[in-house]
């Protein structure tokens, strides 16, 4: 069963596959603007720890959670809000998590980040610096060795986390077993404060996918049409047996690493180029210019999410706070947290 079976009734916006550019928007629409409504929550004290978001990364992150199918693996980073929603995620599990609902996924134990529903091969992040490519990368080789389809195996990274370890001996590896995995990059230019002249030394991130023989892509990722095209083909690519795909979107983190840091450090020349674009912008005069979406259509589709994201606010701030003292403590691979209650 997928991830959508699994949630039945609570999905974030019906799939409209007849108008895959529609859908997308629609998705990157209500995580932009579940994120401003878990930004006004963490400001307003409902919201323990931190609230990561992902302004100006969802053209890039939703590419990827529509292009793959229900049996596949995907393993989103703190940045795929709108990802997520594509691959079958509802907004009241998203809102769960974060505000500690132990009907969520993670039954009240994580805050926004760590989610997901590993029996439905939507994996909760470990750990935003690389450690979810062999995750992801094991699984692929799990089901290889079990003889049952593969399917295909995506996850997400940052800049920064092209430099670690975890990022090296995963990718290598992958490439040497030609695994159906898709590692997209969002190169959003900065890894919390540091720029990427800090970080590494090769002209553009794509480089490195020739040294691991792998398929090395580069794409606008302010620009959903080039993201669903290229991305589209990266999976393509996997399923088709073509081995590891590497896919680096350029863009810019339109706020701050998490909602405690205002960014003032972000350099204005990259604001203003190309690189600093709002994709919900970009999307939506592609919408109206040339797809000939009426701008009025826009509007409801806006006025829906809103009242979708609202219901659900409502909906799992009712739901019973989590009993910690009677709490059965079991680690995260037993049935009850592979399978929580509904
Ligand atoms: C091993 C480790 N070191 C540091 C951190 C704290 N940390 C989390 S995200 C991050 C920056 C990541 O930058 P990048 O990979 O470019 O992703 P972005 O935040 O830009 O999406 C840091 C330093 C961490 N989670 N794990
Ligand atoms: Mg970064």
């Amino acid at each position: 069963m997928g991830l959508r079976e699994a949630i039945q009734g609570e999905q974030a916006e019906p799939v409209d596959s007849s108008d895959p550019i529609l859908a997308a928007y629609r998705w990157m629409l209500t995580a932009r603007l579940l994120d401003e409504r878990l930004a006004a929550m963490y400001r307003a004290g409902s919201i323990y720890g931190g609230v990561f978001l992902g302004k100006g990364q969802e053209a890039l992150s939703v590419a990827l959670g529509q292009a793959l199918c229900s049996s596949d693996i995907y393993a989103p980073l703190i940045r795929d809000g709108a990802g997520r929603l594509a691959f079958g995620e509802s907004i009241h599990d998203a809102l769960r998590n974060c505000l500690g609902s132990p009907k969520g996924p993670m039954q009240a134990r994580d805050g926004n980040v760590h989610r997901g529903r590993p029996k439905e091969g939507y994996l909760p992040m470990l750990s935003h610096l690389g450690a979810m490519i062999s995750v992801v990368g094991g699984m692929l080789m799990a089901r290889r060795i079990k003889g049952v389809s593969m399917g295909v195996g995506a996850t997400c990274i940052g800049d920064g986390g092209t430099s670690t370890g975890a990022f090296h001996e995963a990718i290598n590896l992958a490439a040497v077993e030609k695994l159906p995995l898709v590692i997209v990059v969002a190169n959003n230019h900065y890894a919390y404060s540091t720029p990427t002249s800090k970080q590494f030394a090769c002209d553009s991130l794509v480089d490195k996918a020739i040294g691991y023989g792998v398929e090395g892509h580069c794409v606008d990722g302010t620009d959903l049409i080039d993201c669903q095209k290229v991305i589209g083909k990266a999976v393509d690519n996997a399923r088709s047996g073509k081995g590891p795909q590497l896919v680096v979107g350029e863009l810019l983190r339109l706020c701050g690493h998490g909602e405690h840091d205002d960014a003032q450090y972000i350099d204005k020349a990259l604001k203003s180029s190309s690189k600093g674009r709002d994709c919900m912008e970009v999307a939506e005069n592609y919408l109206i210019s040339t797809h000939q979406v009426p701008a009025q259509q826009l509007i409801e589709i806006r006025d829906a999410a809103l009242q979708a994201i609202e219901v659900a606010v409502e909906a799992v701030s009712l739901e019973s706070p989590p009993q910690v003292v009677n709490y059965d403590w079991c680690a995260l691979a037993t049935r009850r947290l592979a399978d929580p209650p509904r």
